[in-house]
């Protein structure tokens, strides 16, 4: 028995804070406040609160236990009732409630993870609380739906790592989406966004790139809402690493265990994953290609949210993780790119162990900072060991009489760059590592079932131009782990030397003043010929 004992009184006490937790939960969940935006736009509202995030979320920095052996399946199963709630339990009649009127009676999903396999004794006891819902074995963890006040009694247990509730994650919504007239991006173009971050160089249209590497060898992993059906217009086949695709859905308290959905990576009805893989592998239009940032990587679609862009953290940790096992098994001879233009306000243990793992292995995660402004950053992204990429624009974008694209950027570091208004600043304990292009990214999305292609604005747009960037760097040396691609990354960046710019929100409209904090660049804006100078040939 390795149970800590504590005190009825302190249980009570503890119970009754925790209700205080769920209320103030509830509370800031129904309070969702619209983004900032470039302009109107239909998605524009982003739940930016940051939900009682010290309290659910396991400290970060508690890793001492580095034991990755696997829960044991077969003890867990045997020491489980099996049944999908503890209503009739005998255990949890005899425990003392709080009134029902604060609702810790509520059934959730709490993500569980272990310091290291846990014993059948305990399967055993926690059997009295409630019901294994999906197990996640590489990281020694599981989805467990129990009452809400059962979350401290699960905390108290000495194998427990973390426990906090399975936590909502949504794509990171397009702010500024806007124009679908793309006709003047003739012969192959090249957009600003590349040119602003050194992939490409010359006027819009060029697609003449000033860095060697195209991604060759490399995969990107998206991890999304999957692509259209109608991909194979967009993308070459070969591009697509279809192997390798999946979807996992489930997740939350209401729908419960996590589960793998085969082909359903390639029947998206969002756009999301689209847009944001166009980004990485540019696309196609009618006889056009668009280049892109990687165009020879492989993307391995993931879809881990639903087909409105929602989900929850433990189905994006299976995400993750599947990922990481890739990396560990057949393409452990490649490098291994994951990017998230996705988030939520909380931290989730069991994410963040799957991220962990996937560093462990090899896999490289980028993220985006989240389009919450000063309410500041989303997570996976503003957990430290992601590189985390905030949204900027290019002062150029609109004249009074056109747009950029007959334009070449000028090679002027981040003097012509701003950053978003929606970006999220970092926030206390949030680390925010680099800046990309998120403004004005054009890419596919379709709106009516027909073949189309839209601007669109987001961090959910800048993280997939350093997740591609990143596949240029581990293409020239794949030996590179997570921190040194990091810090290569936010050591090769232009530096924003103001903090504020003029900044015209559309054709002929008067320029407006857009300001920005420091802490919503991190170390600036990235570059493609910095970053891949900084990158040694691997021996
Ligand atoms: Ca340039
Ligand atoms: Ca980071
Ligand atoms: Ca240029």
């Amino acid at each position: 028995m390795t149970r800590k004992k504590v005190s009825n009184f302190e249980v009570t006490v503890r119970r009754f804070f925790s209700v205080l937790t769920a209320l103030i939960l509830l509370v800031s969940a129904t309070s969702a406040v619209a983004a900032p935006s470039q302009n109107a736009n239909k998605e524009a509202a982003v739940a930016s609160e940051k939900k009682n995030n010290g309290k659910d979320s396991p400290n970060a920095s508690d890793k001492s236990n580095n034991g990755k052996s696997e829960l044991d399946h077969g003890n867990s199963n045997k020491g489980l009732n099996g049944q999908s709630d503890n209503k009739g339990n005998s255990a949890s009649k005899g425990r003392k409630k709080a009134s029902k009127k604060i609702n810790d009676q509520r059934m959730v999903a709490l993500n569980v993870v272990l310091k290291a396999s846990a014993t059948p004794d305990f399967f055993a006891q926690i059997s009295e609380l409630g019901t294994v819902i999906s197990t996640n074995n590489e990281i020694n963890s599981f989805t467990f739906r129990t009452e809400f006040g059962n979350l401290e009694d699960l905390r108290d247990f000495d194998e427990v790592k973390s426990v906090n509730e399975d936590a909502e994650r949504r794509i990171i919504p397009v702010v500024s989406q806007t124009s679908a007239d793309i006709g003047a991006l003739t012969g192959g173009a090249g957009s600003w966004n590349l040119d602003m971050i050194n992939v490409t160089e010359g006027t819009g249209n060029s697609t003449t790139r000033v860095v060697e590497q195209t991604g060759s060898g490399t995969y990107v992993a998206v991890i999304d809402t999957g692509l259209l059906k109608t991909w194979r217009s967009y993308f070459d086949e070969s591009n697509i690493a279809t192997e390798y695709g999946a979807a996992f859905g489930g997740g939350g308290g209401e729908r419960g265990t996590v589960s793998r959905q085969p082909n359903k990576w390639e029947l998206d009805q969002d756009s999301h994953g689209i847009h944001v893989t166009s980004t990485i592998l540019g696309f196609k239009q009618a006889t056009r290609t668009i280049t892109g940032v990687a165009p020879d990587t492989k993307v391995i679609p993931i879809k881990a949210l639903g087909q409105n862009g929602s989900g929850w953290s433990s189905v994006v940790a299976a995400g993750i993780t599947y990922v990481a096992n890739l990396k560990a098994g057949p393409l452990a001879s490649h490098p291994v790119i994951i990017n998230m233009s996705l988030g939520g306000p909380t931290l989730d243990g069991m994410e963040q162990e799957a991220i962990d793992y996937a560093i462990s292995v090899g896999v490289i995660v980028v993220a985006s900072a989240g389009n919450s402004g000063e309410a500041g950053m989303g997570y996976p992204g503003a957990y430290a060991p992601v590189i985390s990429v905030a949204s900027a624009g290019w002062t150029g974008e609109w004249s009074d009489a056109t747009w950029w694209r007959d334009s070449d950027v000028p090679e002027n570091g981040a003097a012509n760059a701003y950053i978003s208004d929606f970006s999220s600043r970092a926030r206390e304990g949030q680390q925010l590592d680099v800046a990309a292009p998120g403004s004005w990214i054009v890419g596919p999305y379709q709106t009516n079932g027909q073949l189309s292609w839209y601007f669109l604005g987001g961090t959910s747009m800048a993280s997939p131009h350093v997740a591609g960037l990143t596949a240029l760097m581990m293409q020239k040396n794949g030996s590179m782990s997570q921190n040194v691609v990091e810090s290569k990354l936010k050591n090769s960046v232009n530096a924003f030397s103001t903090s504020s710019a003029l900044v015209r929100p559309y054709i002929g409209i008067a320029e407006v003043s857009i300001s920005w904090p420091m802490n919503s660049t991190g170390t600036g804006l990235v570059d493609a010929v910095k970053a891949l100078s900084s990158v040694s040939v691997a021996p």
